[in-house]
């Protein structure tokens, strides 16, 4: 089954946002296989944010994300990968669709809550990143079978 990673931002975190996030992915109909609370070291930031290093933002961009503990999560489920970036919405809030998270909760596109894997060989890419396998569950939903034919 594909799976995602997934991380609240220090601005996700702070305004209080955790739950309400995580209850999106659950009521949709993903699992949850995977979560921590962490602080993300500057190494590991640079890694993450790998492709954008050449970007003029890559520096605050790991200045934020660096800033306060994140929530790291991966999710499972059917087309998990594109259907949490449409969940999560375009990456400058101000252009998000409302009834995504950053489209509900975003202004700034610094301040945009949370990541999303954008692709299937991202989020091999970053699960194994910011995830050992001990860390990773793998389990079923009872209600499985009134999510899927
Ligand atoms: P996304 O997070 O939607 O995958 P991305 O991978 O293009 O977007 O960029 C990673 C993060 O970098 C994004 O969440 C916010 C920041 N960012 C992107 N474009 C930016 C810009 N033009 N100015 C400032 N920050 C930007
Ligand atoms: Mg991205």
């Amino acid at each position: 089954m594909e799976r995602t990673f997934i991380a609240i931002k220090p601005d996700g975190v702070q305004r209080g946002l955790v739950g309400e996030i995580i209850r999106r992915f659950e009521a949709k109909g993903f699992l949850l296989v995977g979560m921590k609370l962490t602080q993300v070291s500057r190494e590991q930031a640079e890694k993450h944010y790998d492709v954008h290093r050449e970007r003029p933002f890559f520096e605050s961009l790991v200045n934020f994300i660096t800033s306060g503990p994140v929530v790291a999560m991966v999710w499972e489920g059917k087309g998990v990968v594109a259907s949490a970036r449409k969940l999560i919405g375009a990456t400058n809030p101000l252009t998000s669709e409302p009834g995504t998270i950053r489209g509900d909760f975003g202004v700034d596109v610094g301040r945009n809550l949370i990541h999303g894997s954008d692709a299937i060989e991202t989020a091999e890419r970053e699960i194994n990143l910011w995830f050992s396998q001990e860390e990773l569950t793998t389990w079923e939903s009872s209600v499985s079978s009134w999510l899927y034919e």
